[in-house]
């Protein structure tokens, strides 16, 4: 009789194990967010980019825009109650965000001034764990000529 509860407990620790594989590994999969962006210029002249924030990750986290042209980053947080940030601080080419993220949009706008990569993150940390951006809640704006 002992051994049977004990086998039965070996067997839920395998299948609790088993989900929480398969739980990470959906996790990964749903995250596209690696392939590069490339912002369309919209009639009105201005690099419309939708962000969708979560934890913990952007998507796209890799956005390609064009010099000298004005940006506008249009972002939220997808869902759960974890408090999200965005910060690109790239003064050498006049872009300055820093921010709070809701679920309701919030848009950033700028225009930047000189073509290279520049790291976005969200500065959020929660006591002595590691750092969002730790987590991999971060992203590259890319500025191409
Ligand atoms: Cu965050």
């Amino acid at each position: 009789m002992k051994s049977v509860r004990f086998l039965s407990f070996r067997f839920l620790s395998l299948v609790v194990l088993a989900l929480a594989v398969c739980c990470a590994a959906g996790r990964l999969g749903a995250q596209p967010g690696n392939k590069p962006y490339r912002a369309v210029m919209d009639i009105d002249g201005v690099q419309h980019v939708n962000i969708v924030a979560g934890d913990y990750f952007f998507r796209p986290s890799h956005i390609i825009v064009k010099v000298n042209k004005p940006v506008m980053f249009v972002v939220r947080v997808e869902r759960g109650i974890i408090p999200h940030g965005l910060v690109l601080k790239a003064p050498e080419a006049s872009i300055s965000i820093d921010g709070d993220l809701s679920q309701e949009s919030q848009t950033f706008a700028f225009t930047p001034s000189m073509p290279g990569k520049y790291a976005f993150y969200c500065p959020k940390k929660l006591l002595f764990f590691k750092s969002h951006r730790e987590h991999g809640m971060e992203g590259i704006l890319e500025v191409v000529e």
